[in-house]
């Protein structure tokens, strides 16, 4: 199948559960849903969770029951963006060319959106429909990991002790695993979890999801410099405005491109080893590989 179409159906699907997932009326929560569904819909390209279906589908698992757990990975991100905006923090007024959250809303409503969309992902998990009490509970250890300390969480920590700061490649790598790479590779596991992939595979897979997180990653900083008033609406890059380290800072453009498609080389061959037909895997890893937004 062509990519550009499994990439709008499969967005489609997604969108569909995350309007359901989050309804436009709860009692006594009516504000609250307002804003969550202000920061999930309606933009986005919806990487992680269809990451998430074409891995449960290349290692032949059931689509529709990784649909919730799939989305859950969105509702995080979300959460992650929303905070990530806010005054004590990055401070951006824009995302996905709308003001955020805080500028919509107020800080505090911010903060509280974060925290539900994150609280939530974790009861969606715990019901989600058709999956083993096993697979539930490996979901919800996936998520924790990969989301906290040792993972999302940890890696903005990194991040915000890093402004200001010359930071070597080697820390910027570990600092951007953690921060952006882990949810990714919660996606590629989460896949692998739900089609009940074996622990060699979970390896290969594992690999897989770290160094299309590092490409991913090290895109962006290039795209937050040569796209910088598509991603910000803003001619002077965010990364360059908060006095960031990024791929580009420290390697600058030429070599920052190089190691994105090293990195995206190494998602390949580990791609390479699975049994399965992966053609539809190496198409979606090529084509988040020449992204431009
Ligand atoms: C505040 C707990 C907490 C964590 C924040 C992920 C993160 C950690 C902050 C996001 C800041 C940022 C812009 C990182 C660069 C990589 C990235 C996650 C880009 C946005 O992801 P896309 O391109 O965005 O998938 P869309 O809008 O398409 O969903």
């Amino acid at each position: 199948m062509n990519i550009t179409h499994y990439l709008e159906q499969e967005k489609q699907s997604v969108e569909n559960a995350l309007n359901t997932l989050i309804p436009k009326e709860c009692e006594d929560s009516d504000k609250l849903y307002e804003a969550a569904r202000y920061a999930l819909l309606g933009g986005g390209k919806r990487l992680r969770p269809i990451l998430a279906l074409a891995v449960t589908e290349a290692c032949g698992g059931n689509k529709n029951e990784a649909l919730y757990p799939a989305c859950v990975l969105e509702l995080i991100h979300a959460y992650s963006l929303i905070h990530d905006d806010l005054p004590c923090m990055d401070d951006d007024d824009f995302r996905r060319g709308k003001p955020s959250l805080h500028k919509k809303y107020n800080e505090g409503h911010a903060v509280l959106t974060g925290d539900f969309l994150l609280t939530y992902s974790f009861e969606i998990l715990a019901n989600a429909p058709h999956l083993s009490p096993s697979c539930k509970i490996q979901l919800i250890d996936t998520l924790a990991k990969k989301s906290g300390g040792d993972g999302m969480i940890g890696g903005q920590v990194l991040d915000m002790a890093s402004e200001g700061q010359n930071l070597s490649f080697e820390a910027l790598k570990t600092l951007q695993d953690r921060k952006t790479g882990a949810l990714i590779t919660a996606a590629v596991q989460f896949g692998g979890i739900i089609a009940n992939v074996s622990p060699m595979e979970m390896e290969e897979l594992t690999q897989f999801g770290e160094s299309l997180g590092l490409a991913f990653q090290i895109i962006d900083d290039i795209l937050d410099i040569t796209h910088s008033e598509t991603k910000h609406g803003n001619k002077t890059s965010s990364d360059v405005r908060n006095h960031k380290t990024t791929a580009v800072s420290i390697l600058g453009l030429e070599k920052a491109h190089l190691c994105a498609e090293a990195s995206m080389q190494q998602a390949l061959n580990a791609l390479a080893k699975l049994k399965y037909d992966t053609r539809l895997l190496r198409n979606l890893a090529t084509h988040i590989g020449s992204r431009t937004m």
